[in-house]
């Protein structure tokens, strides 16, 4: 649910130009985001992005602010001013405001021109994602990453995924696990192989990197005019991880022939056309940074974070929604009912996935 009021209330506290309206924006998950409309002294109109900050998702908002703090200020040292996010800070020079009711806002600088994308119009564009956030992963290859805070405590740890939808199915909160056996088969049949990439990390044969960790594909801008000028956005989850992670959220959600939500089930497929498209943008910048058991590990990243989301979704759908937003009763459910079926797709083509990779690795390398 929208707060416009509160939202206006709130946009009042940053920048000191005159305020003249705001409206919702975008189509995150999470945070509740609003364009915020403001008039300067010479009468020219902007807008700047206002959130109202998830604080059951994100309970620790001070860590929160100074991980996107550090990481923009540090990228703003390699790229130009539209490739990364601009925090704009409140009235008493905090990157947070915080409201009489106890909600926290933030603004950032709104980057005109460019598009989140919710499913792939043109081949070039997903390529540019996979150049993107091959380079991001690059560019904070030196950032030090004992200095970011952890977020979400296991955020990609699969098998703690696990663990939440077995609570999840005891608890039954919502009265809904008799409608969802076929679902949560599903997902336990396949819980052994959950651990891959997590145990890679520990055992150390998959290294720790900084990454993004939300790689969908509306989580980055891509220029209108140039197709370039990228930046990645909705940096919440930036933490310490394994490069599958993000490569992998990428082709969950962006080289599906579907929407996250597509209720006709007969649409949804992991594309290998698209699979190659990112996969090459990808490798263009990754490819030479790369171990071979990280270049081993993509494709299991792509069906570990697929499977992994739909977990998540099923394990809200048990919980009565009280993680993602959802828009209609079902939502949580029908999103699951995707990522399954994405994932049996991905097990159908893993042997090409594996040659693809293979193929354009070598020629970056
Ligand atoms: P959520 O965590 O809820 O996904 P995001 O931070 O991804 O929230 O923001 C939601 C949407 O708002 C994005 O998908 C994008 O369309 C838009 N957006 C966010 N930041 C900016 C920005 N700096 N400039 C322009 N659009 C933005
Ligand atoms: C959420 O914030 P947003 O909408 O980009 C979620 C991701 C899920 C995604 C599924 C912090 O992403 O992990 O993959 O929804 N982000 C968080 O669409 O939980
Ligand atoms: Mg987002």
């Amino acid at each position: 649910m929208s707060d416009i009021s509160a939202a206006a209330r709130a946009a009042l506290q940053f920048g000191s130009d005159e305020f003249l309206y705001a409206e919702p924006y975008g189509e995150g998950h999470i945070n509740e985001t609003y364009a915020a409309y403001y008039r300067k002294a010479d009468g020219t109109e902007y807008r700047n992005i206002l959130q109202k900050i998830n604080n059951y998702v994100f309970p620790d908002v001070d860590g929160l602010m100074e991980n996107i703090k550090g990481v923009t200020d540090y990228l703003r040292g390699i790229v130009g001013e539209r490739e990364t996010m601009t925090v704009i800070p409140a009235a008493d020079g905090k990157a947070y405001y915080l409201d009489p009711d106890g909600n926290y806002w933030r603004s950032y600088v709104f980057i005109e021109n460019a598009t989140a994308y919710q499913k792939i119009e043109k081949d070039e564009d997903f390529f540019t994602c996979g150049v993107s956030f091959g380079r991001f992963q690059q560019q904070l290859a030196d950032y030090p990453a004992h200095l970011l805070h952890e977020t979400i405590v296991n955020f990609h740890n699969t098998p703690s995924r696990y663990e939440a939808l077995h609570a999840a199915i005891a608890a039954d909160k919502a009265g809904r696990a008799a409608e969802v056996q076929e679902q949560i088969a599903f997902a336990l049949a396949r819980e052994e192989s959950a651990g891959v990439l997590v145990q890679g990390m520990a055992n150390g044969t998959l290294p720790c990197r900084v990454t993004h960790n939300d790689t969908k594909l509306n989580n980055i801008l891509i220029d209108d005019a140039t197709g370039k000028g990228q930046c990645v956005i909705d940096l919440d989850t930036v933490m310490p991880g394994a490069v599958a992670f993000d490569f992998g959220d990428c082709i969950r959600f962006g080289a599906s022939t579907a929407a996250e939500d597509e209720t006709d089930l007969s649409k949804v497929e992991m594309s290998l056309h698209l699979f190659r498209v990112f996969a090459d943008g990808y490798l263009s910048t990754a490819a030479p940074f790369l171990t071979e058991a990280e270049l081993d590990s993509l494709v299991d990243g792509a069906r570990l974070m697929t499977l992994e989301c739909g977990v998540r979704f099923l394990t809200d759908y048990l919980s009565g929604d009280v993680y993602f937003r959802i828009h209609r009763p079902r939502h949580n459910l029908d999103r699951c009912l995707t990522q399954f079926k994405l994932v049996a797709d991905m097990e159908a083509k893993e042997a090409e996935m594996r040659a693809i990779v293979k193929e354009l690795a070598a020629k970056y390398r």
